[in-house]
C-alpha cells in the first residue's frame, strides 16, 4: 500500500494594508458593516463550536442527522473514486465521517485558516494512510476558483460546502459562486448544507441563544476588527441583536451601540449614536424549492435533496 503524507498549498496571505481598507470603508458606511470572515480568530471559532452544542442551534446536529440517515443514499449517487474538494474543511470533522462512505481517491481541503488545516490533515492521513490528500490555504469567499493545476483530467470534482455557509452570501452572490463552481465541477458535482426557511421563534432563538454564547461571538468581531484595523472598539459599549428579515429571508446579526460613542483608527474616526447599529452578518434561508431553482440556474442538473424530518435543513447533490 502506498503511503501519502498531505501535500500543502497556501496561496492566501493577507495583505494588512488591504485587510484595513476594507474594515475602514465598511465602518464608514451608513449604516456600517463588517464581513462575518472577521468573527473567527481562534477564540471566535473556538465560540462557533461551541454555539453548534446549544440547544437553540439547530443546524450542525441536524445536518448531522440527516448524514446519518441517508448518507449511504448519497454516496450511492455519487459514486466511489471522486476527488472529493471540501470548501472550508476547518477540522475536517465532516469529511472525515464521510470518506468511509464516499470512498474518494483523492481529498482536497480548502480553508483561509492555513495552520489550523494543516494539523488536521496529518491527524486524518494518519487513519488514511493510503489516501491522497492535499491541503489549500486560500480564501476562496471572493471566487470558488482552484488554482491552476490543482484538478486535472483524471479528476471526477466532487464539491462538498456543508453547515449552510452558502447562507452568508446574498443571493447575487450565492448565484456566481454556485456558477464558479458548476463551471469546476465537470463529471462531478456539488453537495451542499443548506438551511431554511422555519417559524421565526425557531430561527430567532438559533441566532440568540439564552447563554450568551452568539453574543459573545458577535462582540468578539471588535476585538477582531481593533487587530485588523487598529480601531479602539470597547465591546462594553455594544449590544448584539439578531432578528429574522422575513422579506430578505435572512437572519440579520447587528451590534448596537448602548450609548453615543465614537471609534477612533489612524486616519479617521466614526461617531455612532446611541441605538445605531453595525452589520455584521447575514445568514440566508431557503426553501427547497428556491435552492433548487438557485441550482439549476446556475447550470446544475438532476438535483436531488435529503431534508431533515422536521423540514429545518436540507443536504442538496447536484450534478455538474
Ligand atoms: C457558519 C455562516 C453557517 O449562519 O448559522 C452562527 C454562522 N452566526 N451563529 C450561520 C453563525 C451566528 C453560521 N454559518
Amino acid at each position: 500500500m502506498t503511503r501519502h503524507t498531505p501535500h500543502f498549498i497556501q496561496t492566501h496571505r493577507s495583505d494588512s494594508h488591504d485587510e484595513r481598507e476594507d474594515v475602514v470603508a465598511g465602518l464608514s458606511r451608513m449604516p456600517a458593516q463588517a464581513s462575518p470572515k472577521h468573527f473567527y480568530d481562534r477564540l471566535g471559532s473556538h465560540l462557533f463550536d461551541a454555539i453548534t452544542e446549544l440547544p437553540e442551534y439547530y443546524p450542525t446536529r441536524t445536518e448531522a442527522a440527516i448524514f446519518t440517515a441517508h448518507g449511504q443514499a448519497m454516496a450511492d449517487e455519487i459514486g466511489h473514486g471522486s476527488t472529493f474538494i471540501d470548501l472550508g474543511a476547518g477540522n475536517c470533522a465532516k469529511a472525515a465521517r464521510l470518506l468511509p462512505l464516499l470512498m474518494p481517491s483523492r481529498y482536497v481541503a480548502v480553508d483561509i485558516s492555513a495552520d489550523y488545516l494543516r494539523d488536521a490533515l496529518r491527524k486524518l492521513q494518519g487513519e488514511h494512510p493510503a489516501l491522497d490528500i492535499l491541503g489549500l490555504g486560500l480564501d476562496f469567499s471572493r471566487s470558488p476558483a482552484l488554482p491552476e493545476g490543482v484538478l486535472s483530467a483524471a479528476d471526477r470534482p466532487v464539491f462538498f460546502y456543508p453547515g449552510s455557509s452558502i447562507g452568508n452570501f446574498t443571493p447575487a452572490e450565492a448565484s456566481s459562486f454556485l456558477h464558479g463552481i458548476r463551471a469546476q465541477a465537470s463529471g462531478g458535482g456539488l453537495l451542499i448544507g443548506v438551511d431554511l426557511v422555519k417559524p421565526r421563534e425557531v430561527l430567532e432563538a438559533a441566532y440568540d441563544d439564552a447563554l450568551g454564547v452568539t453574543a459573545a461571538f458577535n462582540l468578539n468581531l471588535l476585538r477582531n476588527l481593533n487587530r485588523a484595523a487598529g480601531t479602539d472598539f470597547d465591546p462594553r459599549q455594544w449590544r448584539h441583536l439578531a432578528f429574522f428579515n422575513q422579506r430578505e429571508s435572512r437572519i440579520e446579526m447587528h451590534l448596537e451601540a448602548r450609548e453615543a460613542l465614537s471609534v477612533s483608527w489612524s486616519t479617521g474616526s466614526r461617531r455612532f449614536e446611541r441605538g445605531e447599529k453595525l452589520h455584521t452578518e447575514n445568514s440566508y434561508k431557503y426553501t427547497v424549492p428556491s435552492f433548487t431553482h438557485a441550482l439549476e440556474r446556475a447550470g446544475f442538473r438532476s438535483v436531488k435533496h435529503w431534508a431533515s424530518a422536521d423540514g429545518w435543513f436540507a443536504l442538496f447533490w447536484a450534478r455538474a
